[in-house]
């Protein structure tokens, strides 16, 4: 073999394994709207609770059972996200692809507050490596009771009280089927959802009941919707999600209906 042909050779070597592994990556965006009709904004009745003046500072606090766009029907507080094709995939094989530029995982703390009663945001979606801090920005005391998978050390769960201005670091969340749930027992109709991943690919509607995710690894997956007052779209048999193709590019799932659990 000539000098010529080893060198060619070798170059053919180097570049094949990059060739067969190259991923293509995707941005995706969709809605997700509450089937049937709007239900109409419910204000909470807070009856002779001591806290009533500092809790409806910025006005009546709202039920947050449902929070659907008049306009558009849209449905906050939704967690979508990616998972593998398959549901029955364990360990390296249930793992998602990750673009290089996710692979750090960046913003360290995410705070969910308390400024007047309600947990802010209501529901928050975060990646394992990310703390999850909860916060008392207002001038009353309240608790922060979390109760996630008893099963799963990490995310069994914890009750502390958070005085006025106090914060408190929740570190070594893992990602979890189960959702992890927020409570205040001084003020019992505070209510919050956190939900942990192990990759980026997750999302948490806003409130025209839309998500973004961006560079996800394109290909066969499925896509998963949760919302904390319904559970799974599409009820039990909704645990699964539904399939979906990534193709590298941007990807618009339309709009997909989240059924009033009957
Ligand atoms: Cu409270």
């Amino acid at each position: 073999m000539n000098r010529l042909a080893r060198v060619a050779g070798l170059a053919c070597l180097l570049a094949l394994p990059a060739l067969v592994s190259a991923q293509e990556w995707g941005n995706i965006k969709g809605q997700i709207t509450f089937g049937g009709p709007a239900p109409e904004k419910k204000e909470l009745k807070l009856g002779a609770n001591p806290d009533k003046d500092v809790c409806e500072k910025n006005g009546p606090l709202q039920d947050e059972t449902w929070v659907v766009n008049p306009k558009n029907k849209g449905l906050k507080n939704t967690f979508i996200w990616l998972a593998v094709a398959d549901p029955k995939a364990k360990g390296a094989e249930a793992k998602l692809p990750i673009h290089p530029d996710h692979k750090e995982v960046k913003n360290k703390d995410v705070a969910m507050d308390q400024p007047a009663c309600a947990f802010i945001p209501h529901a928050i979606a975060i990646r394992e490596g990310q703390n999850l801090i909860a916060k008392n920005g207002s001038t009353i005391g309240h608790n922060f009771k979390y109760t996630g998978n008893p099963n799963v050390e990490a995310n069994a769960g914890n009750n502390f009280l958070l005085p006025p201005g106090a914060q408190k670091k929740i570190e070594g969340l893992v990602a979890d089927r189960l959702p992890i749930a927020v409570e205040c027992n001084i003020h019992p109709w505070m209510k919050g959802w956190v939900r942990v991943f192990d990759h980026p690919y997750f999302a948490v509607t806003d409130e025209d009941g839309k998500f973004e995710m961006k560079n996800a690894p394109a290909g066969n997956f499925r896509v998963l919707v949760w919302h904390g007052s319904g559970g799974w779209l599409g009820g039990a048999a909704g645990r699964n999600g539904k399939d979906v193709v990534v193709k590298g590019g941007d990807n618009d799932l339309g709009t997909m209906e989240y059924p009033l659990p009957q």
